[in-house]
């Protein structure tokens, strides 16, 4: 089921797990670079950008071409933080096959979840790579036990370890049954068979074929008639079952000392499905026309706009018109570094320069004038924001320019200009994704932005209704000005908004002048006794006065204003915050202290359920107020090992009083002063 054409595996984990450093591994061992580099000297091909080294994290998918035993491919390191599993899901949407890089630790298996459901949600399937196996201290069988049960897919150790200690020093081949010895930096030697381990290894091999009989009957035949199975055989078996997303073979070793480096390479080269089977996954065809799809926008210092795309169809030539757009350039990309290239073929993974308007997610094809965007998913929904805004007042155009440029390179990086608070909120997925985009709008765009809490879009109503007159009369030198209202203001149910209705009649208001009525009372409504947008009442026009020379519409929308200014403090105006309803998913472990986070937030639980396809999660509903939302996520991540999540919608406004509501309401009086002394 081998290939001769580019394959692509994406490197996937939680944070520090060990995947820059298995690439680093990965891209030595096959000689794609000639020294290796370290992510803790800050010299790894996989960390090259600056707000990376700062961080000594990844931040942004690497993507990285090797060969391997004559296989072309492209390796693409993905972040593992959960503030920028964007990039993963990016990646995963182009991976032939993903390698799940975890840390053999039972307590953090838990922390897998959230990338096992992207891989399972992408159809992408995978192996599993427990790295560090060189400090191990707890047991692989135990952490595969753990880890099958979170997933919910069955899995099984491709290999056992040789254990000296509290290290593992070496595997046999679950398969052919053959013995190796870890060589740092280099190919295991093959040694000879343990005997001494030889009955767990009985126990773990014939765990490995069980969960091959459920998928291959040839096997189980074999099994039930106490014939043993050739190591050709089961390894065919199983790769093709692990293709098809059935099962996930379980590896292992150090990445950093390069052990088990070149088994994790083999298992892909003859594991992972063919590049022609994520394609015709999406519905591409390898040998027809040109076809590629960008899963990654860059926009690099000196090369400009870096877009990269997957050859999903036919061959691509530099200089080639695709879906309307000219490629500025081809490359092959290690890291940073790119070689220009004149052709690339289906399967490979390669940078197009300078395509300006194309975007992430974008299929260009070279008999489409224009991008297909319909197969690619939505970006994920924000989960934390701030406003913001550039120290240098002039810098407001270099902001939004810079913005739109970030949000090209990550869809869950958004912004918006809130309608009702005039802020500009910066919306993604945590606070160390927000502080990586204001260094960038630093670093690459030269703005500085200061950050802050978003407001919160309070209103505000009124409980009792009230008769008022208003009167707006001015004489100065010729043309004087002469408007004079009686209005009943009185409140309406929540949520049926605002209401104006006349009843004049014998015309004491002209018609003419009656529109400015409303107008003036909705311009007054915009900031009310309390200092926020009035809603939720009627006012209805109910007589008046003019003057046959003075009176025009300004005159009656100021006298309407007056009324407003007037009456409405008489009406019992309140308070009235917004309400959300909020999703919280968390391993069920931690659902009570969820629920005792939602009470101190003044949230009110509607129900929680095992969280449907997520072994061990549990789903809360409950309604909180939009104000205690704004770093619920930091705390829901800092009590559930991080992994915790919400999504949250307007639900409805809510009547506050009591000392929360003056403090509100005394802040916004501050403010206002502020921005008039100002
Ligand atoms: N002991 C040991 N440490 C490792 C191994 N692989 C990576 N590390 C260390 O783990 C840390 C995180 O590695 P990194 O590759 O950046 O993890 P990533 O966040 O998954 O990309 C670094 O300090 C590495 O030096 C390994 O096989 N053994
Ligand atoms: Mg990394």
């Amino acid at each position: 089921m081998a290939s001769d054409r580019a394959r692509c595996a994406a490197l996937v984990g939680p944070y520090l797990s060990g995947k820059t450093t298995l690439l680093e591994s990965f891209l030595f061992a096959t000689g794609a670079i000639n020294r290796r580099g370290s992510v803790k000297d800050g010299t790894s091909v996989g960390d090259s950008s600056e707000e990376a080294r700062a961080r000594s994290m990844s931040t942004e998918l690497t993507p990285a071409r090797m060969t391997y035993l004559g296989d072309d491919w492209t390796v693409l390191d993905c972040p593992g933080s959960i503030e920028l599993v964007q990039e993963t899901l990016n990646a995963l949407h182009v991976a032939d096959v993903a390698v799940l890089v975890i840390e053999p630790s039972v307590s953090r298996v838990l922390t897998l979840t959230p990338v096992i459901q992207a891989l399972r949600a992408r159809g992408v399937p995978y192996m599993v790579f427990i790295n560090k196996v060189d400090t191990l201290t707890e047991s692989i069988p135990d952490v595969v036990a753990a880890l099958k049960e979170a997933a919910g897919t069955p899995m099984f150790l491709r290999e056992y370890p040789i254990a000296d200690g509290d290290t593992v020093v070496g595997y046999v081949d679950l398969a052919s049954r053959r013995a190796y010895s870890y060589v740092d930096g280099k190919e295991s030697e093959e040694i000879e068979f343990p005997e001494e381990l030889s009955d767990e290894i009985t126990i773990a091999r014939e765990e490995m074929l069980e969960v091959l009989v459920d998928f291959d009957d040839a096997i189980l035949e074999k099994m039930l008639e106490e014939e043993i199975p050739e190591a050709e055989e089961v390894y065919e078996k199983a790769a093709k079952i692990m293709q098809d997303g059935d099962i996930v073979p379980v590896f292992f070793g150090s990445a950093e000392r390069s052990h088990g480096v070149r088994r994790m390479l083999k298992a892909l080269r003859h594991d992972a499905p063919p590049p022609e089977k994520r394609a015709a996954d999406l519905g591409f065809e390898p040998d027809g026309e040109a076809a590629v799809q960008v899963f990654k926008t860059f926009h690099a210092q000196h090369s400009g706009k870096i877009s990269l795309a997957r050859v999903w169809s036919g061959e691509v030539s530099d200089g080639q018109t695709l879906g309307g757009t000219r490629i500025g350039s081809l490359q092959l990309m290690v890291g940073s570094q790119a070689e220009k290239i004149s052709k690339a073929a289906f399967g490979d993974v390669v940078g197009l320069g300078r395509m300006e308007t194309v975007r992430t997610g974008h299929v260009l094809s070279a008999g489409a004038d224009s991008a297909d965007a319909s197969n690619w998913p939505e970006p994920l929904s924000a989960v934390y924001g701030l406003a913001i805004t550039p120290e240098n007042r002039s810098d407001e155009v270099k902001l939004t320019g810079g913005l739109q440029r970030l949000n090209e390179e990550d869809p869950s990086l958004t912004y918006l200009q809130n309608e009702d608070t005039h802020e500009l909120v910066l919306l993604g997925q945590g606070d160390i994704h927000l502080q990586i985009a204001l260094d960038k709008l630093r670093t690459k765009y030269n703005v500085t932005a200061t950050s802050n809490r978003p407001s919160v879009p309070y209103k505000e109503t009124i409980r009792k209704p009230v008769t008022q007159h208003g009167r707006f009369k001015r004489q100065t030198g010729g043309h004087g000005m002469f408007g004079d209202v009686v209005v009943d203001i009185a409140p309406r149910p929540r949520g049926s908004g605002f209401e104006f209705a006349d009843k004049i009649v014998g015309g004491s208001v002209p018609r003419q002048y009656i529109p400015a009525v409303e107008t003036g009372i909705k311009e007054f409504a915009t900031e009310g006794p309390l200092g926020f947008p009035v809603v939720d009442f009627a006012v209805t026009l109910t007589d008046g006065q003019f003057h046959s020379v003075d009176s025009n519409e300004m005159s009656f929308k100021l006298a309407a204003r007056v009324a407003m200014t007037e009456g409405m403090p008489k009406c019992a105006p309140v308070l009235l915050e917004p309400i959300a309803k909020v999703t919280i998913d968390v391993p069920s472990e931690y659902t009570n202290k969820v629920h005792a986070l939602i009470s101190v937030r003044r949230g009110q639980i509607l129900g929680f359920e095992p969280k449907e396809g997520w072994n061990g999660w549990d789903s809360l509903q409950a309604h909180m107020p939009q104000s205690e939302l704004h770093d619920l996520i930091i705390e829901l991540r800092s009590l559930s090992q991080g992994v915790g999540t919400y999504h949250a919608d307007f639900d409805h406004l809510n009547e506050l009083t009591g000392k929360v509501a003056n403090d509100i309401v005394q802040a916004r009086a501050e403010a206002r002063k502020e921005e008039r002394e100002r």
